[in-house]
């Protein structure tokens, strides 16, 4: 039996690790989990406020003044203050030492794709199950790190909104996906990391898919990229809101031709087929769209265009004086296979989203050699992920495989804890793999430390994201996080906190319900507990209501709605 004191300290002393007297505790972070006299005292708001100024006034406290991180993490690095402001200083030693090398800071080069299970890729024994090898993936795995906790939201805009802000969706009131025409979008007067990033001299650019509003003010080169080729929506419009689409059964409706001929009165419920999904952009010139139709042949024109984008990007900044701080977000590959055009697919599972997996690891092998012929993949960090869980709707386009419960849209593991990796060549440990926790916003506040950007984070609202570059650099067990809120939508449906996990949706009022789990022994959440977890009841309220008492103190901002489109200009159909 371990002693609390003792788990915690394994932080302080790392050699306790390595003696093997202490076996490697992942994930404990917070020693106050379990009931304390100090509970209570952390739902005063003065008490908070108090807390918050002895943090302020720490002189070893060196990153992050003023920054209003959620409650959970203010609580987290109180414990550890000292510990970590000694660590930040190995690190900005190390930080500075890469800079003197290579005349700049880090580039950063941050490739997301949509939807996919936890271990899909980057781990050939699981890759054999569903049929396919992705040796590039294997290679990131090989010779960078792993996140076996790597949390997102559980679908695209709020996953996207999420690490473009550093903030929960819910915050910037964009917690629904975006589809046509929903005129809604990501506030201008966020932050983005672009911006954050920008303002230390980053060249920024944007390729793919975007995907966070269809309104003025939400397009990238309208917060803080330099130049964007990017999609409105997302995959479907270009594949499904087609005839091809309809003829497969994949839509429903959408054409003229399946629509009612007899009994149709309104012209303009079903919204017409010249809807731009793809546009490019110049930051301070006025965005073009780019698709000329709802087509699948568009649709690989522009996965092609990405691809080729994101290349010339990467070699024109090469040898720039500024780093920079690329997107190259992969239209695909859950619906951008290759096979409606017929093409010969490499994987056993040939017709199916394995092709796309096959052909986006081509892709991505692409991109590594540039980065190596460029000779700067020393000098970039590469995160490589997908946005959340696997569509299981559309099955079988998409592989039913994953080792976690739910899909997209779940607050189970499967709709929010995705493959992730991070590559950095000498500077990030090969074949390493992380057990901490770590959340998508989390990248935001990374990238803003390792850009030299941290004083560019807004202080008038709350933060989600923490500095993960200890665990990036140092390793496993070097985290920064251990607990992480899950929402589905506007609501508030698990929260994890170490191995621990409680839902809230399904709750029984008055009672703690059933609804505990211990992610170690039952992943797949199939297995919920309430009398074995009767001392996690109060802590967890607690942790909630904390959580949710800054809300109050910062409010979230409403849903914005706008005008759709405008600021594009439309080039029509060619159909
Ligand atoms: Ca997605």
């Amino acid at each position: 039996m371990i002693s609390t004191e003792a788990t915690a300290g394994r932080r302080c002393s790392i050699s306790w690790a390595s003696t093997g007297i202490f076996p490697k505790r992942v994930g404990t972070l917070d020693k106050h989990l379990q009931p304390t006299e100090r509970k209570g005292q952390f739902m005063n708001p003065k008490f908070t406020t108090l807390v918050g100024v002895i943090i302020l006034l720490m002189a070893s406290v060196a990153h992050g003044e003023g920054i209003v991180y959620d409650t959970e993490y203010q609580l987290v690095r109180e414990q550890y203050a000292e510990v970590w402001s000694d660590e930040d200083a190995g690190l900005d030693e190390r930080l500075a030492e890469l800079e003197a090398k290579h005349g700049k800071k880090p580039n950063i080069v941050y490739f997301m794709w949509d939807d996919a299970a936890y271990g899909r890729v980057g781990h050939p024994m699981l890759s054999k199950v569903t049929g396919m090898d992705t040796p590039t993936f294997d290679r990131i795995a090989d010779e960078g790190m792993t996140f076996t906790r790597m949390y997102t939201e559980p679908s695209c805009t709020p996953t996207r909104v999420a690490t473009l802000t550093g903030r929960h969706p819910i915050r910037s009131g964009l917690t629904q996906v975006v589809f046509p025409v929903h005129a809604i979008g990501m506030p201008n007067e966020e932050v983005t990391i672009a911006e954050v990033l920008k303002e230390e001299g980053y060249s920024t650019g944007f390729f793919g898919k975007y995907h966070v509003g269809d309104i003025d003010g939400s397009y990238p080169h309208q917060n803080g990229f330099d130049e964007c080729l990017f999609t409105i929506y997302n995959q479907f419009g270009s594949q499904f809101f087609n005839k091809d689409g309809e003829d497969i059964g994949l839509t429903i409706g959408f054409t003229e031709d399946q629509q009612d001929r007899l009994y149709t009165l309104d012209k303009n419920f079903r919204h017409k087929s010249t809807i731009p999904w793809a546009a490019e952009a110049k930051a301070g010139e006025k965005a073009k769209q780019y698709n000329k139709d709802f087509s699948y042949e568009e649709q690989l024109r522009y996965v092609e265009d990405v691809h080729e984008r994101s290349i010339n990007y990467i070699k024109r900044n090469a040898d720039a004086e500024d780093p920079f701080f690329m997107c190259y977000w992969f239209h695909g590959p859950n619906v951008a296979g290759t096979h409606r055009l017929g093409r010969v697919g490499d994987s056993s599972i040939a017709n199916g989203d394995g092709d796309g997996f096959i052909e986006m690891d081509r892709k991505l092998k692409e991109m590594l050699q540039v980065l190596k012929d460029e000779g700067i993949e020393e000098n970039t960090l590469v995160i490589v992920m997908a946005d959340n869980g696997p569509m299981l709707e559309v099955f079988p386009t998409m592989a039913g495989f994953g080792i976690y419960r739910g899909g997209k849209g779940a607050f189970t593991e499967g709709g929010v804890r995705v493959p992730a990796f991070a590559y950095w060549p000498g500077t990030i440990e090969a074949g390493s793999v992380a057990g901490d926790i770590i959340h998508v916003t989390d990248l935001y506040t990374t990238f803003a430390r390792l850009g030299g950007g941290m004083d560019n984070i807004p202080t008038d609202r709350v933060i989600d994201g923490v500095d993960q570059t200890a665990l990036l650099i140092n390793g496993d067990a070097h985290g920064r996080r251990d607990w992480v809120h899950i929402y589905t939508g506007p609501v508030l449906a698990a929260t994890v906190k170490q191995q621990f996990k409680r839902h809230w949706i399904g709750e029984r009022p008055g009672l703690a319900g059933s609804s505990f789990f211990d992610l170690y022994k039952d992943p797949r959440e199939e297995h919920g507990m309430m009398a074995q977890f009767l001392w996690a009841w109060e802590p967890f309220d607690t942790m909630k209501a904390r959580h949710l008492a800054l809300v109050e103190k910062y409010p979230n901002t409403p849903t914005l709605r706008g005008k759709p489109f405008e600021g594009i200009e439309l080039i029509g159909s060619s159909e």
